[in-house]
C-alpha cells in the first residue's frame, strides 16, 4: 500500500437478463425486461484531492476513477469500524503518519484498528482512467489515496481523505459481472491468475486469507521480475537511482478484507508484468506481503 503501484483499465459491464419465451407463446401483457446494470459511480482524482458525490447506493458499484492529476493515484475504499467517526479517522491517520519515523510500518497498524479495507481501482497514471467494481455494504466510509508522492509522503497525508457515506443497497442486486477468471487472493499467494491477452478484462478477486490483500498490477519497463523484486527490497535511504523508474502502474484492485470478494478490470498492453500486494502484515512485523511472497510475474502476448 505504501509504495502503491497499481492501476486500473476501464471496461463497459453490461449484463441483460431476458426471459427464455417459447416461439409460439401468447406475449404477457407487460412482459417487462430487466436491463440490470450495476450502477456506477465516477469519482476525479487530483494532487491531492478527490470529488466524489457525498452519499452512494451500496451493493455491487461499479467505481470509475478519472485521474486529472500530474501523479499516479488510486481510490482506497476504507469504511469505519461501528461507532468510529471521520474525524477520529483522521486523528488516528495524522498520529499513525507522525509515529512512522519512530515505528516503522508498525505505526500502521493503528489504521487497522478503525477501518475496514473495501477495495476499490488501484492506480491509475495521470491522465488515465481506473475502474473496479465493489460490493460495499452501508456505512461511513473515506477514500483515500496511499501512492507516494516523488519525496515519500502518502498522499492522504496531502489531502487525499475524502468521506463518502454508503446508503443500503437497492432491493434487487444486479448480476456480478462475466469474469475470465477468479483469483485467489492467499496468505501470501496469488493463485488462478489466467493465461492474460490484450484487451479489457475482468476478474473476479477472493481473499482467501486472513489478512486484507489487494492486487496491484505493474508493468515492467526493461527489467526482469527478479530485478524489480530487488528494487522494491532495497532498503530505505539509499541512493535514488537516476532516470524515470523501470515500471507502472497497470491495473488491478485496492486492499479488501478476508472472505470478500471485488472485481479489478484489466486493460494491458504486451509485455511482462506482475502482481503485488503490498498490504502490511501485522502477523509478520508489517512486513509488506510481496515481501512474504505475495508476488507473480506473467507475460501479456
Ligand atoms: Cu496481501
Amino acid at each position: 500500500m505504501k509504495k502503491a503501484l497499481y492501476g486500473l483499465g476501464l471496461l463497459v459491464l453490461t449484463m441483460a437478463m431476458a426471459p427464455v419465451v417459447g416461439a409460439c407463446a401468447q406475449p404477457t401483457a407487460t412482459p417487462e425486461v430487466v436491463q440490470a446494470t450495476i450502477p456506477e459511480v465516477v469519482l476525479t482524482a487530483a494532487d491531492y484531492s478527490f470529488t466524489s458525490p457525498a452519499s452512494i447506493a451500496g451493493g455491487l458499484t461499479r467505481v470509475r476513477l478519472t485521474n486529472s492529476g500530474a501523479e499516479s493515484h488510486h481510490a482506497q475504499f476504507l469504511r469505519l469500524n461501528e461507532s468510529v467517526t471521520v474525524d477520529q479517522f483522521t486523528t488516528t491517520l495524522q498520529s499513525a503518519l507522525q509515529a512512522i519515523p519512530t515505528e516503522g510500518e508498525a505505526a500502521l497498524g493503528r489504521i487497522f484498528a478503525v477501518v475496514t479495507f473495501e477495495g476499490g481501482p488501484a492506480t491509475t497514471l495521470a491522465g488515465q482512467q481506473g475502474e473496479a467494481v465493489v460490493d460495499l455494504k452501508a456505512g461511513q466510509y473515506v477514500l483515500v489515496c496511499f501512492a507516494p508522492d516523488a519525496t515519500g509522503v502518502p498522499h492522504l497525508a496531502k489531502g487525499m481523505v475524502q468521506p463518502l457515506t454508503v446508503a443500503a443497497a437497492p432491493a434487487t442486486r444486479p448480476p456480478e459481472p462475466t469474469v475470465k477468471a477468479t483469483v485467489d487472493l492467499n496468505n501470501f499467494a496469488f493463485t488462478g491468475f489466467p493465461a492474460m491477452s490484450t484487451g479489457k478484462t475482468t476478474l473476479k478477486l477472493m481473499n482467501k486469507g486472513t489478512e486484507p490483500h489487494e492486487m496491484g498490477v505493474v508493468r515492467l519497463k526493461g527489467i526482469t521480475a527478479a530485478q524489480f523484486l530487488e528494487i522494491l527490497s532495497a532498503p530505505p535511504g539509499g541512493e535514488a537511482p537516476s532516470g524515470p523508474p523501470p515500471f507502472e502502474d497497470a491495473g488491478g484492485f485496492q486492499a479488501m478484507m478476508p472472505g470478500e470478494t471485488g472485481w479489478a478490470v484489466l486493460d494491458l498492453t504486451p509485455g511482462e508484468y506482475a502482481l503485488i500486494c503490498f498490504v502490511p502484515s501485522p502477523a509478520n512485523e508489517f512486513k509488506p506481503h510481496v515481501a512474504l511472497g505475495m508476488f507473480y510475474p506473467f507475460t501479456v502476448k
